[in-house]
């Protein structure tokens, strides 16, 4: 949009009097954000009306993104970005004397979500507005987001997330387009006009789902599409004893701070159908507007479900179909398989969601019957050829349960992984019995991130360097990163890549001093983990480097400097995980205490990680540790946005870690530990011994014994407990089999080190080849693949 600077600056003036009845310079700086972002919706507006109006108008087929979580982080300046006024906005404040950073820090995380499921989520968003496809989210507006967390004694805390404490500028409430969700009460058949059956429903509880739309900005597009998040209220009206209202509130009241394994209760099953019905009912209403039709709806509406939480959008599309549009269940089905598609995103057993049926069925008793349905529909048409023990295996209900995974798999037409290993391995492990049933339904699409959000807002020291070595082209379309490459003997690009990582590392080492009050040195390594806390994803073995390391410079022996930096929440209920944060703060304070230590080895955990953290973390990385257990960690998305911003990934095999490893090259990186199918094959042949290893090494034998041996202060519990998990119960995710190979991987990074050219050299690989990772030619291959929506914008050359 055509902005000057001193246009801005009289609008910016103009909106502080018209919300505040004040001028500028006398609001607080929240205030002074809050008038910003204001303004900015309203220069959006038009095109966000506009965009909408054009899809209805030439009925572009819609895509609806259906997830349980989202996590958008700050929009100021990624939507200043996209409408391209960030630098004329910015020269304004600065005008103005108004502290930058310190404006767009007002702004809270909206944290409506827990990890990597999320974020994808909410990047799929922005990279289908950038990529002009009618992309939709559908998810929920928890009052409360994921906890914040402190440490406290180095115990993780958990402090409620009261986001929506002050009004969040960007959201709009829809109550014209609220829907009623039916719980409960008892349903039977009827005979009806048609001939057919129809439900009468009795004794429910309705819920009003009320939607909150935010926009989502499109890339120098001009189009805006829509996040719409549902919120649960009384129905008006209805009178509702005070204990109901407090119900019906308690639906969207808080985010499960669980995500790989269900908190299997009741209000998480309420959440899941409350926002897939409420979504599939827009829909439909939304549809019927311009469609008699039903059997058309393939044509025009793609459903994604985004992991098996709204797996449930299987039954609830049939219930409407049957119920409301009057179709034969043949009809319905074709319909339904036709317009909904599934991504999985973990391995971990315990993530595939199942429910009592005997709580589905009083909960949502007309979707029981549906489920009960479509059961016994597929028993009895795959029986035949495949035999009663597979089927039961992967029947929807089985034992008294309902298997939402496998409802989704056979509810959708497309079911995909999320990195070229992953797939392979729902292939051949979880999802193996409906893969020999529909082969044709199982696809890849490797996970992306959006460089705008991870480069060019994060690092605009990065992102400069990049445009007077290459132009600007890469950051419409990051596939043109890779002439970057050209630069690799350029020795006064290297050190200006050089140059830039310092700034950035001066910054969060600001950051570690203000939280932490620790002083660290920025001609250090910066070693970085930041991810969610699980066994899996082996926080530990990082630890035990660190310990490693520790030794070594206790024995006087020479290591370049490194200051090793976590960020990780963990599950409140998740008793092993909350003890590596217990032990990670407590081998920071034994080591940054340690005269021995200074200027050779610090430990950084930040408190609170979370999308805007990452935005400080990232850019100042010098090595990515993607160190899950081989066969564990689904992609990965940390690893790309690291890569992106020139960190070195030392990893296993494991996730898109092996995609990188192939774009970026071995040499650019530092490979380890053992692979999956060695993992499959330790594990199968019962011959691990933890044991047997830990007696075998003298410094891992050390190392594990100053868990326990008093070494690191303050940890007599939860040292124990690791210790155990280790020595008694065998090592479930083979710490101990990657140790050895996890420190010389480490060794040889400490080498490259000393050798400053090499390792920019090796940074540039990273970044040169990081832009086939941009999220924005994963969706195109969505849209190509699964849900035949093709981008408006050209999106480059990343597409594969
Ligand atoms: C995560 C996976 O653990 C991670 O590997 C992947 O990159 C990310 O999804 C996006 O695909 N899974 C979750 O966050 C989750 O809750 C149920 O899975």
């Amino acid at each position: 949009m055509g902005l000057t600077k001193k246009r801005f600056i009289a609008d910016f003036q103009a909106e502080a009097l018209h919300l505040f009845a004040d001028s500028l310079e006398n609001l607080s700086p929240m205030q002074q954000y809050q008038a910003l972002a204001f303004l900015v919706k309203g220069y959006y507006a038009k095109d966000w009306a506009q965009t909408k109006a054009d899809y209805d108008h030439h009925q572009q087929k819609q895509v609806y993104y259906f997830s349980i979580e989202f996590l958008p982080g700050r929009l100021l300046a990624s939507n200043l970005l996209n409408l391209g006024i960030k630098d004329t906005v910015e020269a304004g404040l600065k005008q103005l004397d108004i502290d930058i950073p310190d404006l767009y820090a007002q702004e809270g995380d909206p944290g409506l979500g827990n990890g990597g499921l999320g974020r994808l989520a909410s990047a799929f968003l922005d990279s289908m507005a950038a990529d002009g496809m009618a992309g939709n989210g559908n998810g929920i507006r928890y009052q409360y987001g994921l906890f914040k967390q402190r440490f406290v004694d180095g115990y993780q805390v958990e402090l409620p997330d009261d986001w929506l404490r002050d009004p969040y500028v960007w959201e709009t409430r829809k109550e014209n387009r609220a829907v009623i969700v039916r719980f409960g009460g008892s349903v039977y058949l009827t005979p009806c006009d048609n001939g057919g059956l129809e439900p009468v429903y009795q004794d429910t509880d309705d819920v009003l789902a009320v939607p909150y739309d935010i926009a989502m900005v499109g890339h120098h597009n001009h189009m805006v599409n829509t996040m719409r998040l549902w919120s649960a209220e009384p129905v008006p009206g209805h009178a509702h004893s005070l204990a109901e209202k407090s119900r019906i509130n308690a639906i969207t009241q808080i985010l499960y701070p669980d995500d790989s394994d269900t908190a299997g209760q009741e209000l998480r099953l309420r959440q899941e159908y409350f926002f897939t019905s409420a979504g599939i009912q827009s829909i439909i209403t939304h549809y019927r507007r311009f469609h008699q039709d039903l059997h058309l709806l393939p044509n025009f509406v793609a459903i994604h479900i985004n992991d098996t939480h709204p797996a449930m959008a299987v039954l609830e599309l049939m219930r409407v179909l049957l119920d409301d549009g009057g179709l034969s269940w043949e009809e319905a089905w074709q319909i339904t398989v036709q317009t909904l598609s599934y991504t999985n995103h973990t391995l971990m057993a315990e993530a595939l969601e199942t429910w009592p049926e005997e709580m589905f069925a009083r909960l949502m008793p007309r979707l029981y019957q549906i489920a009960q349905e479509v059961d016994h529909r597929f028993r009895q048409t795959y029986t035949p050829r495949f035999g009663g023990e597979l089927i039961q295996r992967c029947a929807p209900i089985a034992d008294g349960y309902l298997r939402m995974a496998y409802l989704a798999v056979i509810g959708s037409h497309a079911v995909n992984g999320v990195a070229k290993i992953h797939s392979e391995l729902l292939k051949s492990s979880v999802l193996k019995d409906l893969y020999t049933i529909f082969p044709e339904r199982f696809n890849n699409k490797t996970n992306g991130i959006t460089p705008r959000r991870w480069v060019q807002v994060a690092n605009p020291e990065l992102s400069e360097l990049i445009d007077s070595a290459i132009d600007t082209g890469w950051r419409s379309d990051p596939s043109l990163l890779v002439p970057l490459a050209a630069h690799l003997h350029d020795e006064k690009f290297l050190k200006a890549l050089h140059t830039a990582k310092k700034a950035n590392k001066e910054k969060l080492a600001a950051i570690i001093f203000d939280q932490l009050g620790i002083e660290v040195s920025t001609n250090a390594i910066f070693d970085v983990q930041i991810k969610r806390l699980h066994a899996y994803k082996r926080q530990l073995l990082h630890v035990f480097g660190i310990l490693e390391a520790y030794l070594a410079i206790k024995n006087g022996e020479n290591r370049p400097s490194r200051v090793h930096v976590f960020g990780a929440k963990a599950a409140p209920s998740y008793r092993y995980a909350k003890s590596v944060i217990r032990l990670i703060n407590a081998v920071a304070d034994l080591v940054n205490n340690d005269p021995d230590c200074k200027g050779k080895l610090a430990v950084a955990f930040l408190p609170n990680y979370g999308v805007s953290l990452g935005e400080r973390i990232i850019p100042a990385a010098d090595i990515s540790e993607q160190i899950s257990m081989a066969g564990t960690e689904a992609s990965g998305t940390s690893n790309m946005k690291l890569m992106a911003n020139g960190a070195l990934t030392l990893a296993t095999l494991d996730g898109a870690n092996i995609e990188i490893k192939d774009a970026a090259g071995e040499d650019a990186m530092a490979m380890f530990g053992l692979t999956t199918p060695e993992v499959a094959q330790l594990k199968a042949s019962g011959q691990y011994s933890a044991r047997a290893i830990y007696e075998a090494d003298p410094t891992l034998h050390r190392v594990v014994d100053m868990l326990t041996d008093g070494t690191i202060p303050g940890i007599t519990t939860e040292g124990r407990e690791i210790q155990d998990e280790l020595l008694v119960y065998n090592d479930t995710y083979l710490v101990l089999a990657d140790f050895r190979s996890y420190v010389e991987a480490s060794h040889k990074l400490d080498a490259l080190w000393q050798d400053p050219i090499a390792w920019a050299q090796a940074a540039l690989k990273n970044i040169a080849a990081s832009g086939q990772f941009s999220a924005d030619y994963t969706v195109a291959r969505y849209g190509r693949d699964i849900w035949d929506v093709l981008p408006a914008t050209p999106v480059g050359h990343g597409g594969e």
